[in-house]
C-alpha cells in the first residue's frame, strides 16, 4: 500500500479536501489520511500512476514531499 508525504495539511477540512482528491485517482481505493502524521496511504485495484497522485494533490493545493 503506497504511503505519500503531504505538506500543508492543517485540518479536517484538509484531510477531506486531500481524501477526495485521491479517492476520485482511477485505481485508488480505501484511502486513509493522517493529519498529524502529514500522510495518506491508498489502495490500489488497478496499477496507479504515481505521477498522476502527485500532481491531483497539488492541484488541491498540497505538496507532495
Ligand atoms: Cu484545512
Amino acid at each position: 500500500m503506497p504511503t505519500i508525504r503531504i505538506r500543508g495539511m492543517t485540518c479536517q477540512h484538509c484531510v477531506m479536501a486531500v481524501t477526495k482528491a485521491l479517492a476520485a485517482v482511477e485505481g485508488v481505493t480505501d484511502v486513509r489520511v493522517d493529519l498529524e502524521a502529514g500522510t495518506a496511504t491508498y489502495e490500489e485495484s488497478a496499477p496507479v500512476d504515481p505521477a498522476i497522485v502527485r500532481e491531483v494533490i497539488e492541484k488541491a493545493g498540497y505538496d507532495v514531499e
